[in-house]
């Protein structure tokens, strides 16, 4: 018997910073209406996916910018997410700020079940851009100012009768995300991000944005035999372009459904999470095939470079 989730990926368009989290959470609950008529079990939306990506502005006196976070989940703007979710039977995966209440800032996503109840929480591990303002810059990306890196490194949680894990943005890009996860059997990746197309330390990558996403993905989805979903806020926001492209990508690394525009969009798949153990337990068999005596021990210091 196939283990089939489907799943509903909700790319958000931009989020303009005079957009209310009212307003915001109406097309939340239309996306997540959307996927009820698709027979979706989950619907994943983007990281920060309630305000703007305010990390693209600096304010030195942070407490400026408090209102970007959440300090209670649910709170009673965000609780119809979860009575919607109870009333159709939908989990969702939600990113948001988080200020806690003795004062941690964390970029955080959280699962919540098909009863309204939280499943699990991830707080974003790679913390890219910078501390400080840098003013020579066309617009900021001060992740490091606002947000502490997760102590609690990458969960895997049973959901939907199989492995669930999360990650957020620019965990995506690094290998020992998924192999992290990978290690500890997760069958399905959910993950957010915003990514303008321009990156400031190399604009020689604008052009690449599009292609460094997917390749990513599909890379980690494919090396851990574990589904991948790719969720954006896209679009033209605040004056800064930044890349949609959502998608869902099997263990295989095929892209099985990919958004079209940079707005509000759901893309949805019958995922198998079966299809997973074509490579768990073939190409992929870690207890098989890996060498981890020789990624960590001095074997790996005999691979210095020769001169
Ligand atoms: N954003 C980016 C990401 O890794 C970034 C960081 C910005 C990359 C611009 C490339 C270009 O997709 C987040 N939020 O991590």
């Amino acid at each position: 018997m196939s283990r089939l989730v489907t799943v509903g990926a909700a790319q958000l368009g931009p989020i303009q910073r005079s957009d209310t989290r009212q307003d915001v959470v109406q097309r939340l609950l239309a996306l997540m209406t959307e996927a009820d008529h698709r027979s979706c079990d989950v619907v994943v939306f983007p990281e920060l996916a309630l305000t703007t990506f305010f990390p693209r502005w600096f304010e030195p006196d942070i407490t400026k910018a408090d209102h970007f976070y959440e300090t209670q989940m649910p709170s009673p703007i965000t609780q119809p997410l979860f009575d919607t979710a109870r009333k159709l039977g939908i989990a969702f995966c939600l990113g948001y700020a988080e200020l806690t209440q003795d004062g941690h800032r964390y970029n955080t996503q959280v699962l919540v079940g098909k009863d309204g109840s939280f499943l699990a929480k991830y707080r974003k591990v790679h913390v890219p851009g910078h501390e400080h303002h840098e003013p020579d810059r066309p617009f900021q990306h001060a992740e490091r100012y606002y947000f502490e890196p997760s102590q609690d490194g990458f969960g895997v949680w049973k959901a939907f009768g199989g492995r669930i894990g999360m990650m957020i943005c620019n965990d995506r890009r690094w290998p020992e995300t998924y192999r992290v996860m990978g290690l500890k059997g997760v069958e399905m990746i959910l993950c957010g991000y915003n990514t303008p197309l321009h990156y400031a330390p190399d604009p020689t990558q604008d052009k690449l944005q599009s292609f460094h996403n997917s390749l990513v993905m599909q890379s980690g989805a494919y090396q851990n035999g574990t589904w991948v979903v790719g969720v954006a806020k896209g679009g033209l926001e605040e004056g800064v372009a930044s890349l949609g492209d959502s998608a869902i990508i099997a263990p295989s690394g095929e892209i099985m459904a990919q958004a079209q525009t940079t707005d509000d969009e759901l893309l949805t798949h019958r995922c198998d999470l079966d299809w997973c153990n074509n490579y768990k337990n073939t190409l992929f068999d870690f207890d098989r095939y890996r060498r981890p005596d020789m990624y960590t021990s001095i074997t790996a210091q005999r691979g210095a470079v020769i001169d």
